[in-house]
This record gives C-alpha cells, structure tokens and sequence, in this order.
C-alpha cells in the first residue's frame, strides 16, 4: 500500500461537542499522523468553493449554511493507504448507516450534522489539501 495524505475536517458540530482530541485519537490508534492542522471559521465562499463538485445538489445549500455554522478543525493526515482508512474510520455519510465504532457512528446526529469530511479520491485528496494548505505549512515527507 502506498504512503498517502488526505484532507480531513472536524465539522462543526463535532468541534461544538468538544471531542477534537477523541477524534483525533482515532485517527493516531489507526496510524494516521497529523502533519498539518488549523482551526477556521469559514467564510460562505470558501464553503461554497470547498463543495462546488455539490453544487447542484439538492442539500448544497443546506450543507454550506451548516460548515459555517461555527469553527472547524482541518488536518492533513498521512499514512498508509490513509485516503481509505480515514474513511474506514469515519463510517457511513449518513450516522444511521454507520457501522458501530465508527466516529459518524458515535459523534454524528444527521446526515447534514455528520461530524467529519474525508477525501474519496488520491484527485480529490490533492485539491482538497491545496485549497487549505500551502506547501510551506505541511510537514516535509
Ligand atoms: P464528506 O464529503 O463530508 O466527507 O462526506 P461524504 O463523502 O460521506 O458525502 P458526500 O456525498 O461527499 O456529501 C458531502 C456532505 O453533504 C451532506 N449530504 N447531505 N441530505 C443529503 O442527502 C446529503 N447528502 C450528503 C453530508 O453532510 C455529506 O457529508
Ligand atoms: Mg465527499
């Protein structure tokens, strides 16, 4: 497997509940390292322009009015296969479809309240990681 970083995002909901460090500690008991991480209140369009691929989804506007409900905890993680295994640890987009033990399983209330964001895709993993991130603030490899 390859070495891989990807974006993740503690939503707000999750940073309101107070548990970044459990979140976080998931993320470390899987292997995944933190090597870059800023706490942010976004703006409407840096939501807008992070979701544009949801555009023209029925939920967009709802999804954007929730991720600038309140501050967010953004990291990148890296490790092997971390793209995956991140996702694996998130669980199921919708809480009620989450396996047990997973963090949407334990942390999230709704689909649109649903705790944290991964990266699907080694693609999308890069914009993601370049829309918050300049190269100078991650962690050389
Ligand atoms: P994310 O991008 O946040 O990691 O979540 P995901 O891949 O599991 O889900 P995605 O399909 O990319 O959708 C992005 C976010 O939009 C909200 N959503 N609401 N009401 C709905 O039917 C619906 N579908 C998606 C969720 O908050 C989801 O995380
Ligand atoms: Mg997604």
């Amino acid at each position: 497997m390859a070495l891989e970083r990807t974006l993740s995002i503690i939503k707000p909901d999750a940073v309101a509940k107070n548990v970044i460090g459990e979140i976080y500690a998931r993320f470390e008991k899987a292997g995944l390292k933190v090597v870059a991480a800023k706490m942010k209140h976004l703006s409407r369009s840096e939501a807008e322009g992070f979701y544009a691929v949801h555009r023209e989804r029925p939920f967009f506007g709802a999804l954007v009015e929730f991720m600038i409900s309140g501050p967010v905890m953004i990291q990148v993680l890296e490790g092997e296969g971390a793209i995956a295994k991140n996702r694996e640890l998130m669980g199921a987009t919708n809480p009620k479809e989450a396996d047990a033990g997973t963090i949407r399983a334990d942390f999230a209330d709704s689909i649109d309240a649903n705790a944290v964001h991964g990266s699907d895709a080694p693609e999308t993993a890069s914009t993601e990681i370049a829309y918050f991130f300049a190269t100078t603030e991650l962690c050389p490899r």
